[in-house]
């Protein structure tokens, strides 16, 4: 980012080629600060609203220790999953007229016998219609992160394969072997290390993967997902949609799916 926190175009060009981008420096120092702060509290509480997806021990924990909705129950995170720099930054490189919030998510890939999250995509999980209008997320680091405790990783230019199946993260298939000959035979992974307080977005339909946890501390992240225009509800049950009155087929919208982005004419 510039210090006009403006995305460049060099930036918006590998995003839309490759279907996701580093942007380095994310947070201001004292925002890291604070995030971590916020999101440590976050993912200890018990708060009522935010939907914790597995205890410790469970298998799904072991994959990732995972909250989803922190904002709810914790007026610092609606700070940050809310920020305007995030959601204009997902304006730009999507090039939609809207950034509609979706959901955010704690991701911590906790220390001792941590498992890889396997390579998938996120649109087959999401009760959305259109997934090729490029729903996309944005992963933000909150510790360093390398091969060693659980960096991303993803393949270039996965996104225009389509949507596949969704992947079990627990017990998975082989994501590739969904592909038809030949497609992205070219494309080799790309490994994302990071700085903290620097991000990654990518699209949801990007084949990705975070590395297996080795080192004796947790692998801090926040990741928050966001809507272009024009996205509406398929039905399918979700957390985040549940018992939001939405209907089939009518654009996502409403108290917990706030409008963060508008291009202006
Ligand atoms: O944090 C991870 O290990 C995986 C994150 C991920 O799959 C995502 O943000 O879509």
């Amino acid at each position: 980012m510039t210090a006009a926190n403006q995305v460049t175009e060099e930036q918006i060009n590998f995003y839309r080629e490759n279907g996701f981008v580093k942007l380095e420096n994310m947070l201001t120092g004292e925002e890291l600060e604070q995030l971590r702060e916020y999101l440590e509290e976050a993912m200890q509480e018990e708060g009522s609203r935010s939907v914790k997806t597995d205890q410790k021990d469970g298998t799904y924990y072991r994959v990732l220790n995972q909250k989803v909705n922190t904002w709810r129950d914790h007026g610092g995170m609606a700070k940050f999953s809310f920020h305007e720099k995030f959601a204009k930054a997902a304006l730009e490189l999507t090039g939609s007229n809207e950034i509609r919030f979706f959901h955010d998510h704690g991701l911590w890939k906790m220390p001792g016998d941590s498992k890889p999250t396997p390579w998938h995509q996120d649109t087959p999980y999401w009760p959305v219609n259109e997934p090729e209008k490029g729903m996309l997320s944005i992963w933000i680091a909150l510790d360093d992160v390398d091969e060693k405790n659980g960096c991303m990783a993803f393949v270039p230019k996965s996104h225009r394969i389509g949507k596949l199946n969704p992947i079990d993260l627990v017990n998975p298939q082989n994501i590739f072997d969904a592909l038809e000959d030949g497609k992205l035979e070219d494309s080799k992974p790309v490994i994302v290390p990071l700085k903290a307080g620097s991000c990654t977005f990518h699209n949801g339909l990007t084949f990705h993967y975070a590395h297996a946890n080795s080192t004796d501390r947790p692998r801090r992240a926040l990741a928050i997902i966001y809507m272009p225009d024009g996205i509406t509800f398929s039905g399918k049950p979700h957390t985040v949609t549940e018992g939001q009155k939405l209907e089939k087929g009518q654009p996502v919208k409403g108290p917990l799916f706030p409008l963060l982005a508008k291009r202006h004419a």
